[in-house]
């Protein structure tokens, strides 16, 4: 398997999760490189069913080390509810490795996230909430903390101390919030900085050594393409870099050591939070495709909106992240439709484009230009080859590949992971 990336080539929710779920198996590291408690995936464990924000699945195979690396942004109460369940299912988490460098997200943090989302009224961005884009703005402007400096009590304390002195002025004074009480938060996290010392590294060292010694790594990204703080439809992004050049930043590994990018994109689309979106479906066909496929989000519950697929921003997710071949979700999802459009160019004031327009004035006025391809009507989720799909969808997803230029390498049909198709 070598070294892989797998990234969403839409606007996260791609199903990234089946994926990099199948591909564990094969992976003796598993690496987040960045965003935060803002992904979320949902697991089932003995019959039970939980949700993981920030540790990679891959814990639940015994011998796959997982990785928290450097780009990413460590809410540490919510991982330490998340070792806390895997511990009480008695899932081992010693092999739980958290970057030293990675920075941690503040209570004043999600206050900031939340106030500054209804202090934007109709520019809102959506956000989950999180404290995801304040702790990555911290981090820019050099007053954030990191792991390593929560795992230091003593400097901790003379930084938390400047550093909520810095924040409340901002909470009170900006957004009429109450202050933070210091002495309470620094002390709610120099308790997480013991329950989480033992796992605390210098992750790329670890990612190094293990590439010398030719393991596999699977480096697992958060969110989507179109979500990229450098390369998505800003201002609606993330504060992080999904994008497959993020593995590297967000990790501490040079890109010689990258053998292959798998893009996971939906045999749809969907966005959750604010922002154009070409191929969106109000009304009835909308609701089908929320209903069938099941579309509301892991972390907040929100229900994402649905559209047809969108062929430009696929080719664009090919060329950004250098993806070598695609993983296609959830075409089971498109199974009783008479007719499924795809976007093959956007028309924009009059004029054809077949490139995703960086600006993103241009990108609101986008009206999708469809070719329309019949349905199949039947029923997907027991087929287990390419032979066994009705000629339909085998004519849909060469029709994906072809505009795309890159072949299809796994087709998912349902949640279960039986229900996948490995091309070969
Ligand atoms: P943020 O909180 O600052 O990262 O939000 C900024 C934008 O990024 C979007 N975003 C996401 N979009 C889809 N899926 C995400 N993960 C969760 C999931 C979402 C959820 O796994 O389902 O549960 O709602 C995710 N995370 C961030 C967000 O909607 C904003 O548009
Ligand atoms: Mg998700």
């Amino acid at each position: 398997m070598a070294n892989v990336i797998v990234i969403g080539a839409q606007w996260g929710d791609e199903g990234k999760g089946k994926v990099t779920d199948l591909l564990s198996r094969s992976a003796d590291i598993v690496v987040r490189y960045q965003g935060g408690v803002n992904a979320g995936h949902t697991i089932v464990v003995q019959d039970q069913t939980f949700k993981l924000h920030l540790i990679p699945s891959g814990i639940l195979y015994s011998k796959t080390e997982c990785i928290i690396g450097c780009g990413t942004v460590i809410d540490p109460k919510v991982l330490i509810e998340e070792l806390d369940r895997l511990e009480s299912l008695d899932i081992s988490t010693d092999n739980l490795f958290i970057s030293e460098t990675a920075h941690v997200t503040m209570p004043y943090h999600r206050l900031i996230d939340r106030a500054a989302e209804e202090r934007r009224g109709n520019y809102k961005i959506g956000t989950t909430g999180r404290g995801i884009g304040p702790t990555y703005a911290d981090k820019s402007e050099r007053t954030g903390i990191r792991v390593l400096d929560l795992m230091d009590s003593v400097g901790l304390r003379e930084q938390l101390q400047w550093a909520i002195d810095y924040k409340n002025v901002i909470l009170e004074k900006l957004y009429n919030l109450p202050p933070l009480d210091p002495e309470a938060v620094i002390d709610e996290y120099l308790g997480y900085a013991e329950r989480l010392r033992s796992h605390v590294v210098d992750t790329s060292l670890k990612i190094y050594d293990a590439i010398q010694r030719r393991r596999n790594i699977l480096f697992e990204g958060a969110q989507g393409t179109l979500l990229d703080l450098d390369h998505g439809t800003y201002p609606y992004v993330t504060s992080s870099n999904p994008v497959a050049g993020g593995a590297c930043v967000g990790t501490g590994v040079g890109p010689t050591a990258i053998d292959r990018v798998i893009g996971v994109a939906k045999a749809y689309t969907t966005r959750v939070g604010e922002g154009p979106f070409p191929t969106e479906l109000d009304g009835q066909l909308g609701e089908l495709l929320c209903d069938r496929g099941a579309e509301f989000g892991t972390t907040t519950g929100r229900q994402r909106r649905c559209g047809w697929f969108d062929a430009i921003i696929g080719r664009y997710a090919v060329r950004v992240n250098g993806i070598d071949c695609l993983a296609i979700t959830k075409l089971d999802v498109l199974d009783t439709l008479e007719e499924i459009k795809v976007c093959v160019a956007y028309d924009i004031d009059g004029d054809r484009y077949e490139h995703f327009p960086r600006n993103a004035r241009q990108f609101a006025k986008v009206r999708p230009i469809y070719k329309t391809l019949p349905g199949w009507q039947r029923s997907t989720a027991d087929c287990r080859t390419l032979d066994d799909l009705p000629r339909q969808a085998l004519d849909y997803l060469k029709f994906l590949a072809e505009l795309m230029e890159v072949p299809i390498a796994i087709v998912s049909l349902g949640a279960s992971r039986d229900q996948t198709i490995i091309v070969e």
